[in-house]
């Protein structure tokens, strides 16, 4: 490719989509989500609305420190998540509880972290949505956004050396793609031909800081061609692109063909997080436009186009979600928090004398304030 064909390319990069405005997509690519996974997946997506919608307002309620929605963005958490393999590690950045949920982590699991209470697997440790589930190959979230690419681009580094032939799937914002690390990990990635996936999720913003000030260039995906990687850019909204992308680059990751970055446009319907007022930076014009391209639309309409969902269905589907909620809610806030004594433990194998005596100070002060 000659220069200015090369650079054309890049200034002009193609998004790739699926499925058509009214639902429908060419015949040949139904299979690649089954009916039955379909459904799956659109069971999914609600109870996602429904957690998003109850957890917010428990947060109002002051029942829950902390509350991110990813209302919007279910075609790539659960997308992503469905087109890997089971015993894949997925590093979230934050925002992709639709992954766990793909995963079969149980809800309860999920609210205990929120909460932070005596069966939180973090022990109460961790911010709410720092999420750390082993059996489910999804490893800790870290705060300082970015951190978990280079930790990808290592597993996928020690999967290629192992033979294990897992991939490593990352997640990552727009906002995190002008973060150090994004370099350093999608770089290595490539020389060392790890098998990772970095999926950015481009929502437009991070926090307030529209994408237009994170970069000058048209695309995010085109970057991959600095690191010789693959790079595709994808409509996020489209759950079948989505599940196309993974999966073409999982198994070229797999069969040694090297890393890949996907990204993905798709849009934050909601604040960024319960500490933040979207109204003071993003134009309602902006937000009515992205409701036409809503992720839970378009898997709707496409299921209904496939003759496999009815309102009826659809009606019967919330109803049960909005049931799992509030069972998960009532369970989990009943719960008591971890022991205080439980904050000295886990730092030493053999707790030196030093902490002992600490442990022991902290725990009479406590005793004396109740008397
Ligand atoms: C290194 C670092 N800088 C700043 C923050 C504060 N912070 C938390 S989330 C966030 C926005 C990230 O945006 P993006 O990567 O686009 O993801 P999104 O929230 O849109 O999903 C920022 C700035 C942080 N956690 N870590």
């Amino acid at each position: 490719m000659g220069q200015a064909s090369c650079l054309e390319a890049l200034m002009t990069p193609k998004l790739r989509s699926i499925l058509n405005a009214d639902g429908s997509c060419a015949e040949e690519l139904r299979d690649l989500v089954p009916d039955s996974d379909l459904l799956a997946i659109l069971r999914i997506i609600l109870l996602n609305r429904v957690m998003d919608r109850r957890l917010m307002t428990l947060q109002r309620q002051g029942r829950l420190g902390f509350y991110m929605t990813s209302t919007g963005e279910e075609a790539v958490t659960v997308g992503a998540a469905y087109a890997l393999r089971e015993d894949d590690p997925i590093f979230l950045s934050y925002r992709e509880v639709g992954s766990l949920l793909w995963r079969k982590v149980p809800l309860n699991a999920i609210m205990n972290q929120l909460i932070g209470n005596a069966q939180d697997l973090n022990k109460g440790r961790q911010m709410p949505f720092h999420y750390c589930f082993r059996e489910h190959h999804i490893p800790s979230v870290s705060s300082p956004v970015g951190t978990q690419l280079p930790h990808a681009c290592g597993f996928g580094y020690a999967a290629r050396i192992l033979k294990t032939s897992q991939v490593a799937l990352a997640f990552c914002g727009e906002g995190a793609a002008s973060e150090g690390d994004f370099h350093t990990a999608l770089n290595f990635s490539g020389v060392l031909n790890a098998q990772t996936i970095f999926l950015i999720r481009n929502n437009g913003y991070a926090i307030s800081t529209p994408e237009s000030v994170q970069t000058k260039a048209c695309s995010l995906a085109s970057r991959a061609e600095g690191y010789g990687i693959a790079g595709v850019r994808i409509d996020g909204t489209d759950l079948l692109m989505v599940v196309r992308a993974v999966r073409d680059a999982a198994e070229r990751a797999r069969g040694g063909g090297g890393p890949a970055l996907i990204e993905a446009l798709t849009y934050r319907m909601g604040a960024h997080s319960s500490a933040d007022d979207p109204t003071r930076y993003r134009p309602e014009e902006e937000m009515r436009q992205w409701e036409k391209l809503d992720a839970l639309a378009r898997v709707r309409l496409h299921a209904k186009w496939r003759g496999i969902w009815t309102d009826t269905e659809e009606e019967s589907a919330w109803a049960d979600a909005e049931k799992a909620v509030s069972q998960m809610i009532s369970e989990c806030e009943r719960l008591p928090p971890p022991p205080v004594e439980s904050l000295f433990d886990d730092v030493y194998e053999r707790m030196p004398a030093v902490l002992r005596t600490q442990k022991e100070e902290y725990l009479r002060f406590l005793r004396d304030r109740k008397r």
